[in-house]
């Protein structure tokens, strides 16, 4: 096979791997009857891209690491991605009717039932925490570390969410420094997990935080562009949902927005270059990341 297409097959793979473990860990902790039970899965099993789970487990191929012992780790900030879709899908915030195609989760359930489902989802996904760390052989004394970045991240999504609600940035600075407490904050959680298993020294897990600060900030400048040029059916969601915020097509165009998110995704596979070949597909992921149209 040709490094590209290894690549593909590779990150093909682990998205697969990545939705038969997400059903199994929705059986095993999301199975209650009635609505919330309903709620939570339909919440964390819809068809998204599974973006953040497989870049945990590409992390830990820097190091060889096995996905079947990280994906227990691997689907805890989906968990929370999930969770914080349905909060950001409320009236009171994006007031968004369609998510991932289907409607979404207070527009199906009601709205008492998707705020309950989003915090029962984030406290289950904390109570996986101990076993998903013993899975990844990751060793017990980091507990209490993992447990304080992930609610450093649950707190950095809604400061961050709620400057972006106030429309509060007026330079691309600014609008970058949001995204980072975002989108970036979920990149580096997942990234950082992932590379965690493979016992990295702390120069190798600051270039992997960096590349994922980077593709995160990447990834939502290219959200942005699709946002006003994407096709609706790709999105799963109407075209300008996120009217009303200040994005990077507004403060750039599309054009110099599509550069940046470039400029971005280059810039995170170069602080992977002291991996050698080890960061090949991870570098490709960066690469789709900048190229997707859905
Ligand atoms: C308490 C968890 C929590 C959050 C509260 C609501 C909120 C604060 C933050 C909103 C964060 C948010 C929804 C950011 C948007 C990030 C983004 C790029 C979403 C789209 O991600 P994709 O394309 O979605 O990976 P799929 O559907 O593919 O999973």
């Amino acid at each position: 096979m040709q490094p590209m297409d290894r690549a593909t097959a590779v990150m093909a793979g682990l998205r697969a791997k990545v939705d038969t473990a997400l059903g199994q860990w929705a059986a095993a902790h999301l199975s209650g009857e009635g609505v919330l039970g309903a709620a939570m899965r339909e919440a964390l099993l819809s068809p998204g891209k599974r973006v953040r789970p497989v870049l945990t487990l590409l992390a830990g191929e820097l190091y060889r690491v096995d996905p079947d012992r990280l994906i227990g780790l691997a689907l805890i900030p989906e968990v929370i991605h999930a969770a914080s879709l349905v909060l950001d899908d409320l009236p009171s915030m994006d007031d968004a009717p369609l998510r991932r195609g289907r409607p979404s989760l207070h527009m199906a359930y009601g709205e008492a039932a998707a705020i309950l489902a989003a915090f029962d989802l984030l406290s289950r996904a904390h109570a996986s925490l101990p076993a998903a760390l013993e899975r990844a052989r990751i060793p017990r004394r980091r507990l209490a570390e993992a447990q304080l970045e992930l609610d450093r991240v649950i707190d950095s999504l809604c400061r961050a969410q709620v400057r972006d609600l106030e429309a509060a940035a007026s330079t691309v600075e600014e609008l970058e420094e949001i995204h980072a407490g975002k989108t970036g904050a979920l990149f580096v959680l997942a990234a950082g997990w992932g590379a965690l298993a493979g016992r990295p020294t702390g120069v190798e897990r600051q270039a992997v935080e960096a590349f994922a600060r980077n593709l995160g900030l990447a990834f939502q400048v290219i959200d942005d562009v699709l946002d006003v040029t994407g096709r609706p059916q790709r999105l799963g969601k109407p075209a300008g949902k996120d009217a009303g915020r200040v994005t990077f097509v507004d403060l750039l165009g599309v054009a110099a927005a599509r550069r940046l998110a470039r400029d971005l995704a280059e810039t995170a596979s170069g602080a992977l270059d002291l991996f050698g070949d080890r960061a090949d597909t991870l570098k490709r992921f960066a690469e789709g990341v900048v190229t997707r149209d859905a």
